[in-house]
């Protein structure tokens, strides 16, 4: 249907491969598990979800502190996990689907146990010790300025056997990379080739702004926030000039392998992932906002008018509502009927336009876990509890079934099944027209279908922003009406702005209500049903197939 890069059409879903699936029984998730459930992603019917790529979290070797993100092996999958083979076969098993993989490089930083920094922290002369970013002490304190952990506490670790401190955005165990040294500019881009030369179609490139650091390592000014690394304007710990030419060297060789992309994770604002991403750049970057917002369609329309204005010509949007690192939106927005807000949220992240990722089991409705004290595994779940238990709430394995070890595993889970998982899971929701699943499963055929939602343009209509999330994507001659009403009555709107004339026939709703409007001079009156998400088009002939069955 598009002429457009599979990343520009097609719908990616996140896997924390240690919950997905667990197929040996040690109650941790591999690869052989999320092969096996690769019909379920998509078998090329619409009885399956319908994703066009999977976006694995680490697992490559770590001793995971950060569970996957202290890599001590880029090139090398972890024995949790299984092995190089299972990952070769898990990419001639998706490719044989049309499922594309994209996996996670974490190259701000490697573990404390990579052979990298071994080496590095052994003496001041040994050749690896410029791959990180080592320092005298200074000052009082002694470290070298006054950078924070994001994971709390100083981001400078002293090192007793050389007496020099060394820099880690994250945990000690994470020591950052300087990417100032060509040579581990190359180790890096040999990461790349090693993964692209293996089958990879993309990779998602966490803290990607934090490569770079300031080379005069200047104190970051002072910021209104309410601990540590809130509390200072991250203007010299990240976000340098030099991450630009960076970009265009990373673009360059995934060009050199056509049809490859990056993603990039952007700690910072909106404002930085629009200027990542564009021709010659990142070819997408994460925009956050959408976890950042209270459930407001004034909220969610400022956000996308904002970054559709501050995205360069070419940029596509890439929104997400959950992953592996925040609360589960289900959760987050809750609400009398949290189905029915799934549903109203799935179809905005579906219908607007940009590159949707989606968290595995948020096609479920699927809420954060409850995890005491004991089980707590996040490290910082561990450092801040209570009241933060940290991210392990939305790492809980995935139920498939309501069956023993909610067919996730048939040993003992690393992390508690959710307490409703007999009521939330694939195989129930699979079973139940009117499921969370089902509306994703319909939403995921329906935008295949639609040039219009897939690659259109993208029209807010504004005559309510404060009652409802109104919008058309346009394509040549199809146009879809997007229509999201966030709140628990029904609402009537009058749209100002008139619809092309005609028929438009309502094709996908949330709660099966049938109302059709008739554009035409003049105002067209919209009922949406309270927490109701509709799509209505002009263009449902039999050959637009646009009959959203
Ligand atoms: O996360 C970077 C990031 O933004 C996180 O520090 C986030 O703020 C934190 O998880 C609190 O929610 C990436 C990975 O997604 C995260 O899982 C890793 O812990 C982190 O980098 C270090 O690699």
């Amino acid at each position: 249907m598009s002429d457009r890069p599979w990343w520009q059409t097609g719908v990616i879903y996140q896997i924390y491969p240690r919950s997905f699936a667990d197929s040996d029984g040690d109650g941790t998730g591999d690869l052989r598990g999320v092969i096996s459930r690769l019909d379920y992603l998509n078998d090329g019917t619409p009885r399956s979800l319908g994703v066009d790529a999977i976006w694995l979290s680490p697992f490559f070797p770590s001793p995971g502190f950060d569970f996957g993100y202290d890599i001590s092996d880029y090139c090398a999958v972890d024995p949790l996990f299984g092995t190089l083979a299972d990952f070769d076969l898990l990419v001639t098993e998706a490719h044989r689907r049309g499922i594309r993989i994209i996996l996670d490089l974490v190259l701000n930083h490697t573990s404390h146990l990579h052979p990298w920094f071994v080496q590095s922290r052994s003496s001041m002369a040994n050749p690896k010790r410029d791959w990180y970013l080592w320092q005298d002490p200074k000052g009082k304190s002694g470290a070298p300025n006054n950078w924070q952990s994001v994971f709390g506490g100083r981001a400078w670790q002293w090192d007793p056997s050389t007496r020099q401190y060394y820099y880690h955005k994250f945990l000690t165990q994470q020591p950052d990379l300087n990417w100032r040294n060509g040579r581990v500019r190359r180790a890096m881009m040999n990461v790349f080739r090693f993964w692209l030369d293996r089958g990879a179609d993309g990779f998602r490139l966490d803290v990607v702004d934090g490569y770079f650091k300031d080379a005069l390592l200047r104190d970051n000014p002072p910021a209104p926030g309410i601990r540590g690394y809130e509390r200072q304007k991250h203007i010299f710990d990240a976000d340098q000039p030099e991450l630009i030419d960076a970009y265009r060297e990373i673009r360059a060789l995934l060009d050199t392998y056509g049809a490859r992309m990056a993603v990039g994770e952007v700690m910072g604002n909106a404002k930085q992932a629009a200027r990542f991403c564009g021709p010659g750049l990142l070819p997408l970057a994460f925009n956050f906002e959408f976890t950042r917002q209270s459930w407001s369609p004034a909220a969610f329309q400022n956000a996308v008018l904002r970054y559709e204005r501050l995205l360069p010509e070419g940029g596509l949007p890439c929104y997400v509502l959950s992953n592996h690192d925040n609360s589960r939106h289900a959760s987050r927005y809750g609400g009398q009927a949290p189905e029915a807000r799934a549903k109203v949220a799935a179809a905005m992240l579906l219908t607007l336009r940009g590159t949707p990722f989606l968290y595995q089991g948020e096609e479920i409705g699927m809420r954060d876990g409850r995890i005491r004290r004991l089980e707590i595994q996040d490290p910082l779940g561990k450092k801040y509890w209570p009241p933060n238990a940290g991210r392990d709430p939305c790492r809980t394995p995935i139920p498939w079934t309501a069956g023993p070890g909610a067919g996730f595993t048939s040993g003992n889970p690393w992390l508690p099944l959710n307490p409703d998982y007999r009521e939330i899971n694939v195989q129930t929701e699979r079973e139940d027209p009117d499921s969370v699943l089902e509306f994703y499963r319909k939403l995921i055929w329906l935008r295949k279908k639609s040039p219009a939602l897939q690659s259109g343009g993208y029209r807010p209509l504004l005559s309510h922003p404060d009652r409802a999330l109104v919008y058309l994507r346009e394509a040549g001659k199809q146009t879809m009406l997007v229509g999201l009403n966030f709140f628990e009555q029904p609402i009537q709107l009058t749209l100002e702005e008139s619809l092309s004339p005609g028929r438009w026939k309502k094709i996908l709703s949330s709660c099966n209500s049938q109302s059709d409007l008739h554009g035409g001079a003049g105002k067209t009156v919209l009922n949406l049903q309270p927490n109701e998400a509709a799509i209505w088009t002009t263009d449902y002939t039999e050959k637009s197939g646009l009959h959203g069955k």
